[in-house]
């Protein structure tokens, strides 16, 4: 009915747009959210969530809403999200935009550090998380440089801490010696999410200054071969467009859960986004000025003829809303020529943690292979 039909459709767009994808599995979101609104308005959220309740269970349950991407919502991942897990999903990545997010307080993770730098383009303060590995300030490792891997987090608008979650998987996998230890670092895309558009310059401001800033300010190897870029959903979408046009940057990149049907759209339209997730009159216009889409881009890639060659792998769960387009993308770089791996976890949807609970060792070691000490530091 159609209720539960817009109220899918709200969830969605809430979940996909409000970089909520990791902060239902237990990670942070906005640290604004939640804790400043009145308990009423809140109640009354949860109250309209429940109208999508068809059977009245007290439930919602993922026939009811969100499929693929139910276990946002879902946080203990028992097949129903109750009140309290509803009312902390609609609690979570509002409030107004921010260069600038740490992570609030309970959300902290050993390891990781909140930054910012200055960004001379933009003028403003851009925040940004990092997680050092265990050595890292060890005496015996003051001229130890390690490799880093950049990690764009989904959703809009940006918020460097949306994923910090995935930091425990990180320090797990480099603590038992699965991978060589890394630099992660997780930035934030701007309000358009890792794109440049109007006054947020996302895709630059990464680029040109976190970039450069992170191999000032810590001990990387500053180069290609130690660099590594990696984003999931919106920042799936970031990924591809950035290692297409940037190849020389980085040695490997993992897009993951990319929306690429909507940068079909993109590439169909000349450049154009039309959110698809908001209903009715409000539909949003974002002109990216043509071929700047994930399509346009490979094919430029792919004409280029880059060597050696970027090093990709897609990453997604099966059950997630963006798998098909996922193959589909596959599919399309196949025709190209651009060779293209993919990491695939079955019964997984739309959430990043969640994959890595079951696959990030893997994920990881993907980057693991391609690490390439030989070539000079650029700083
Ligand atoms: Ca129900
Ligand atoms: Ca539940």
């Amino acid at each position: 009915m159609g209720v539960s039909r817009n109220l899918a459709s709200a969830l969605l767009v809430l979940a996909t747009t409000q970089a909520l994808p990791t902060a239902l599995a237990g990670q942070t979101g906005s640290p604004q959210a939640g804790t400043q609104e009145p308990a009423n308005e809140a109640d009354g959220q949860v109250g309209n969530a429940f109208m999508a309740d068809r059977n009245g269970d007290g439930v919602l349950t993922e026939d009811e809403v969100m499929p693929g991407a139910f276990s946002l919502l879902d946080a203990n991942r028992d097949g129903r999200a109750d009140p309290g897990e509803v009312r902390a999903f609609l609690g979570r990545g509002r409030g107004p935009f921010s260069w600038v997010n740490p992570p609030v307080e309970d959300r902290r993770i050993p390891g990781v550090t909140h930054a910012t730098f200055n960004s001379s383009s933009m003028g403003v303060a851009v925040g940004y998380n990092i997680y050092l590995p265990p050595a890292y300030d060890d005496a015996a490792n003051r001229h130890t440089r390690y490799p880093v891997i950049y990690y764009l987090h989904g959703g809009r608008p940006g918020n460097e801490s949306a994923s910090i979650g995935i930091a425990e998987h990180v320090h797990a996998a480099i603590a038992s010696g699965a991978v060589r230890p890394v630099i992660f670092v997780w930035g934030n895309g701007g309000k358009v999410s890792w794109y440049d558009h109007e006054d947020s310059q996302g895709e630059s401001v990464f680029v040109r200054e976190l970039i450069p800033h992170i191999d000032e300010t810590y001990r990387t190897l500053a180069h290609r071969g130690g660099r590594a870029l990696q984003g999931f959903s919106q920042g799936g979408r970031g990924t591809t467009r950035i290692m297409f046009r940037y190849p020389h940057l980085f040695i490997s990149a993992a897009p993951g859960g990319p929306g690429y049907a909507v940068e079909k759209q993109v590439f169909e339209n000349d450049g154009v986004e039309r959110d698809p997730r908001v209903a009715g009159g409000n539909a949003r216009s974002f002109d990216f000025g043509k071929g700047n889409d994930a399509y346009s881009l490979a094919r430029s890639y792919a004409e280029d003829g880059v060597q050696p060659p970027l090093n990709v792998m897609i990453w997604a769960g099966n059950k997630g809303f963006n798998y098909e387009a996922s193959l589909e993308y596959l599919g399309y770089l196949a025709g190209l020529g651009v060779p293209a791996e993919r990491l695939i976890a079955p019964g997984v949807d739309h959430n990043p943690v969640w994959f890595y609970e079951t696959h990030g060792v893997d994920l990881l070691r993907f980057h693991d292979r391609y690490w390439d000490d030989s070539e000079p530091n650029e700083r």
